[in-house]
């Protein structure tokens, strides 16, 4: 009963899109297809635990939240929303991801420790900036941009 009231839905958005390619001379094929979720994968390089020359803690604790933070951001990804992002430890130490920003409404994932050779993986669900640490190696950061629907 409700594959039929599903074939019945989809049949009618088939009707409307044939009616608006008539109308309107197009068609977002996209729109018909239930999206699927699409992982990023970030990789944690072996030797990230080393700290960069010209990094300054004071700096990051200073500026980074803010949006002035002048040291390069090592990772900058844009995903759409509902997608996920895996980091995966190639180091031979422990790292964390760990957001100190997030869109209103939406949580600040932390990691924990993520052991050598291990992964984390996390579904961001609201769009918006994300601004994310290591909380031991504060050097490791990165910015996920997530694109509205
Ligand atoms: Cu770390």
């Amino acid at each position: 009963m409700k594959e039929m009231r599903r074939r019945v839905l989809i049949l009618a958005i088939v009707v409307i899109a044939i009616v608006v390619t008539a109308t309107a001379g197009y068609i977002y094929v996209g729109s018909l297809s239930s999206a699927k979720p699409i992982v990023t994968v970030i990789r944690i390089p072996k030797g990230s635990s080393t700290e960069p020359t010209g990094f300054s803690v004071a700096d990051f604790q200073t500026n980074f939240v803010n949006g002035t933070y002048p040291f390069p951001v090592n990772v900058t990804v844009t995903i759409g929303v509902n997608n996920s992002i895996e980091w995966v430890n190639d180091d031979t130490v422990g790292h964390t991801v760990t957001a100190l920003v997030a869109p209103a409404g939406a949580l600040k994932f932390n990691s924990g420790l993520i052991s050598e050779g291990k992964s984390f993986s996390v579904t961001l669900n609201v769009q918006g900036v994300y601004k994310y640490t290591c909380a031991w190696h504060n050097w490791l950061a990165g910015k996920i941009t997530v694109n509205s629907p």
